[in-house]
């Protein structure tokens, strides 16, 4: 394929410019975004990436899971269409860049080649998938796992949030359930811009990742039953303490990450006690344990590890358990043509570059079952992100998307 011109560049103030107008959708408490999935927030930032798109004169079609797709048309219209996107909501104490920067670096690839009058042969789609973020419904990366057909849509629509609302009403209630079928749009490739999320690439001053691979994951949802009885009270034999027994099994997968260096890692995240009262032994904790690693057998090790421990500490606090797995993907080695198509990007750009796994979980993990599928990685700063300081500088982002700009519109074949 012919590699785009050296003069190729996005247009950087543009792309600053639609981040920033994104981030005010769906502010936080502390300078970043709170736009969880399927929320009125989430709402109004589909609403203004959908005035957007079509402003630039693309077709939107809609999944019944609700995830966006804008294209622009080829000059082949029965060529496969190049994807490009990420996701636009946003952890409940989110940074304004995590999954915006892919969507919105997407939207600008399809700026700038109207700006510069480029058509394509095959036609390009710049996709929002819904709910990546598995924070209010679990699982992470839902919409493109029921895409990929390694989730059931109808398990999806049945996810309840913590208020007990399920991820099927609330996608009618927002007003996004679309008619497509899901996963019957077929793609010549899928590429994913992303901020690392890690410290590697400004640690090494390096501007761009090439992501050969992701990491595994595993979510265990815990629940441990005790009894509920008077803190004051009731004899320490005789306590039955759900509480005591989620902070051994915290220490427990801390400990057995720790076994597992330099590349596992595992922590408890999110954590519910009932009753709840200061006065009152839990009766009940529930928690889910993420665990992760490039090693598909270190994963499927700590697992077992985990739940061996887990009963452990039941038996020796005279509690009980219950261990559901509620999300899981294998680690993921990505396409090497697209793979290539990056780091050649990189190369013809002048951005410094380097291989690198990615720690995070994307759509782009399960895209890659069913499309030839890359990743490109800007830095962020102190690696820092799920945190409402998450930041990046212009020229990161720009660089970022003059990356994912060349790697498309090669995949996508210029035409004029
Ligand atoms: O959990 C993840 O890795 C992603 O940020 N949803
Ligand atoms: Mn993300
Ligand atoms: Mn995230």
């Amino acid at each position: 394929m012919a590699a785009p011109g050296e003069n190729l560049r996005i247009n950087s103030d543009r792309l600053w410019d639609s981040l920033m107008d994104m981030a005010k959708i769906g502010p936080g408490i502390a300078g970043g975004n709170n736009r969880q999935t399927l929320t009125d927030e989430d709402g109004e930032g589909r609403k203004l990436f959908q005035s957007w798109c079509e402003a630039a004169g693309l077709t939107m079609g809609v999944d019944e899971m609700g995830t966006m797709f804008f294209r622009r048309e080829g000059t082949d219209p029965n060529a496969l269409p190049v994807y490009v996107g990420s996701h636009l909501d946003t952890q409940p104490t989110g940074g304004k860049y995590d999954g915006v920067l892919g969507v919105l670096g997407g939207l600008e690839i399809i700026r700038s080649l109207d700006d510069l009058g480029i058509r394509t042969k095959h036609p390009i789609v710049v996709t929002n998938w819904t709910n990546e973020e598995g924070t209010r419904f679990v699982p992470a990366m839902l919409a493109s796992g029921v895409f990929a057909g390694m989730l059931e849509q109808d398990w999806a629509y049945d996810r309840t949030d913590a208020k007990g609302k399920r991820f099927g009403d609330e996608l009618v209630r927002i007003g996004w359930k679309g008619e497509e079928p899901v996963g019957a749009r077929k793609m010549k490739a899928f590429f994913e811009l992303h901020i690392e999320q890690g410290p590697i690439l400004e640690d090494e001053g390096i501007d761009i990742g090439v992501v050969t691979h992701g990491q595994g994951l595993k979510w265990l949802q815990v629940t441990l039953t005790g009894k509920e009885s008077h803190t004051g009270s009731t004899p320490m034999p005789k306590r039955r303490n759900a509480g005591l027994g989620m902070a051994r099994v915290t220490e427990l997968v801390h400990e057995i990450a720790m076994d597992y260096q330099p590349d596992a890692v595992g922590a408890i995240g999110h954590m519910d006690v009932y009753p709840n009262s200061r006065n009152i032994i839990a009766g009940r904790c529930v928690f889910t344990v993420d665990i992760r690693s490039p090693d598909k057998e270190v994963l499927d090790e700590m697992d077992a590890r985990i739940r061996d421990g887990i009963a452990t500490i039941c038996e020796t606090l005279e509690i009980s358990a219950a261990v559901e797995q509620v999300g899981h993907f294998d680690p993921v080695a990505f396409d090497e043509t697209c793979v290539k198509a990056v780091r050649d990007a990189a190369d013809r750009l002048g951005y410094s570059h380097r291989n690198i796994v990615s720690g995070a979980g994307h759509d782009a993990c399960w895209i890659n079952r069913v499309a030839p599928t890359a990743m490109i990685f800007c830095p962020c700063v102190d690696g820092l992100s799920h945190n409402e300081a998450e930041e990046i500088s212009k020229e990161w982002a720009s660089a970022g998307c003059d990356v994912l700009f060349h790697a498309v519109v090669e995949t996508a074949e210029i035409v004029s």
